[in-house]
């Protein structure tokens, strides 16, 4: 995995709300492109393992309910600077803190339900992409 990569997750609420084509857009317009791509629902088991850094925090079970309540979509994004610049367009984790114009400002409801996932370093860029999508699936 190239360091230029990070790995999103568009988390129910946001599909749930309709809310793809417009954060899609939103990414391309950024100057990402879309290395891999689908529509997926994670278990009880994935969302426990890909949050299990947060396994002791108190929010732990409502995380795991929301983001296995209904689809999702996971994608890899390529892009200078992948990571930092990709967390600069979501935003603050909480909504409420979160600049004008990012993805978190215009479509997140609250903390927990924050409407968009993304990689915190390469290092999890690299180890969240693989574990949503095989080399084959990555163009
Ligand atoms: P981020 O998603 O910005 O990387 P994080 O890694 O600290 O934030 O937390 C992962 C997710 O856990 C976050 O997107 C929503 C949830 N979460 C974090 N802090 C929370 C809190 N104080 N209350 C409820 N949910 C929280
Ligand atoms: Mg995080």
């Amino acid at each position: 995995m190239a360091t230029n990569r990070t790995f999103t997750m568009l988390k129910p609420d946001a599909v749930e709300k309709g809310h793809i084509g417009a954060i899609l857009e939103k990414i391309s317009a950024s100057g990402f492109r879309i290395v891999a791509m689908k529509l997926t629902q994670m278990t009880t088991a994935d969302a426990e393992e890909f949050y299990a850094i947060h396994n002791e925090r108190p929010f732990f079970g409502e995380l795991v309910e929301y983001m296995t309540r209904g689809p999702i979509v996971a994608a890899v994004l390529e892009k200078d600077n992948a990571v930092e610049d990709f967390r600069t367009l979501i935003g603050a984790t909480n909504p409420a803190d979160a600049a004008e114009g990012t993805i978190r400002k215009l479509y997140a409801a609250s903390i927990g339900e924050n409407a968009v996932h993304g990689s915190d370093s390469d290092e999890n860029a690299a180890i969240e992409s693989a574990f949503h999508f095989a080399g084959r699936d990555m163009f």
